[in-house]
């Protein structure tokens, strides 16, 4: 067991983001994940710009520097060669200058550059990175409901478990049955060599993972035909939750840097987003939850997505539910915020996210409940984070029951929610 001393544990994680920082990006952790995460890097640039706002900055433009001309930020860019991941950039096939992924992640750059700039000690140097960001940020809101919003519905779906950072969750297992695994070409992963397989994504879901890569990649990477074609359609609360409050707080910036068209049309996508995600309420659960676009079914799983919604503005009424929630949680665990409600039977406490901790998700998640007035339950969820890094470092993710630190060890957006928490 690692303990820190308190005082100290500012220094440790600056260490530790130095430690993995590239230069231009930050790895996520050596080992595990060697090259650039979308949202890792998003986040992590909040930590940076602590000690060094022109280093915040370059993490985001080296990430928007992959854009694909059609909008869409790619959730891995390959930067430079290295085997120890898997799948690498060859499996995903992609065509790019630089090797990317083909799928997305949850887009936090719009909250993220808003926060950079609006603690920026130079606002002028700032309004200049974010001029620079702005309208790729927005290509990126557009691209999104563009493809993954056919039906104008006001929320988009994810077609791969990796774009909604929560990998493994219980909210896929349903929709997930209905992916194949036959044909999928013969892999060896690598995750489970770096971290404890019994913390990882099973074979079975790494099946279905590669899967739809191979599906996708088969059709092109062709994003205006992927959303139809593919077996996993789930409209996630978390994620939209990000993208509505993205949109919010781009909208704030194009105001503040006099572009009023990126402003009202990001306006107009969140206060349809915020509209929509009231469909995704469940009282039984008192949080938010998952729904399966090809059946059009809410799915019945109490996850931290749910709870992550909390993120956006939504109505005080559900944002006193999903305070209530996570106190009955802390009822159950030592550590909060679990990934998974501790009271649901197929809750693991320490495969990655059916059950874990995780720092980025208590980060956005207390910063919600601040904004609803929630001030309590937000607190008490910074304690707990800190409580984790006391008892066991900058892990990757933690047991809520006990602590322990589980996955990759030396976690650069761990040690940038710290600084977060700390500053
Ligand atoms: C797949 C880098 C990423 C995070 C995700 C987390 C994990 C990758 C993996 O690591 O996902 O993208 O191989 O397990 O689930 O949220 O961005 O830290």
């Amino acid at each position: 067991m690692t303990s820190l001393d308190p005082a100290k544990v500012y220094d440790h994680a600056l260490e530790v983001l130095k430690e993995n920082d590239r230069g231009t990006y930050t790895v996520p952790t050596k080992g595990l994940y060697p090259f650039q995460w979308n949202w890792d890097s998003c986040l992590t640039a909040l930590g940076q710009s602590h000690y060094d706002e022109g280093r915040a900055w370059t993490e985001i433009e080296t990430l928007f520097a992959h854009q694909w001309p059609d909008g869409m930020v790619p959730h891995i860019v390959f930067h430079v060669y290295s085997d120890g991941y898997f799948p690498g950039p060859d499996v995903w096939g992609t065509n790019r200058p630089t090797a990317t992924s083909g799928i997305t992640q949850p887009p936090v750059a719009g909250f993220a550059i808003r926060r950079l700039y609006d603690r920026a000690k130079d606002k002028a140097a700032a309004a200049e990175r974010a001029r620079g960001l702005l309208a790729k940020v927005d290509a990126w809101h557009e691209w999104f409901y563009a493809n993954r919003d056919p039906r104008s519905e006001g929320l988009v779906a994810i077609l791969h478990p990796w774009e909604s950072g929560r990998d493994n969750s219980i909210d896929w297992d349903e929709a997930f049955e209905r992916v194949p695994t036959e044909g999928v070409a013969p892999y060896t992963r690598r995750d489970t060599q770096h971290a404890d397989p019994a913390h990882r994504p099973t074979k079975a879901q790494y099946d279905r993972y590669l899967w739809l890569v191979e599906h996708f990649r088969a059709l092109g990477w062709d994003n205006s035909r992927l959303h139809d074609a593919s077996p996993f359609q789930v409209v996630d609360p978390g994620f939209n939750a990000i993208l509505i409050r993205s949109c919010t707080d781009l909208a704030d910036l194009a105001d503040a840097l006099g572009e009023p068209a990126i402003a009202a049309a990001n306006r107009a996508r969140a206060a349809k987003g915020l509209a929509a995600l009231g469909s995704l309420w469940s009282a039984a659960h008192s949080q938010y939850v998952c729904q399966d676009r090809t059946t059009g079914m809410l799915i019945d799983s109490a996850s931290i997505g749910g709870l992550l919604a909390v993120f956006a503005a939504i109505p005080a009424e559900q944002a006193r539910g999903i305070a209530r929630t996570i106190e009955r949680q802390a009822g159950l665990v030592k550590y909060i915020v679990p990934s998974h409600d501790p009271a649901d039977t197929r809750f693991e406490a320490k495969r990655y996210w059916r059950g874990p901790a995780w720092l980025v998700m208590n980060y956005m998640i207390a910063d919600g409940l601040k904004a609803a007035g929630e001030t309590e339950i937000a607190a008490r969820i910074v304690e707990s984070s800190l409580e984790l890094i006391a008892r066991s470092g900058f892990a990757e993710y933690y047991d809520p029951l006990t602590g322990e630190p589980c996955g990759g060890g030396r976690f650069t957006w761990t040690a940038a929610m710290v600084i977060e928490f700390v500053e």
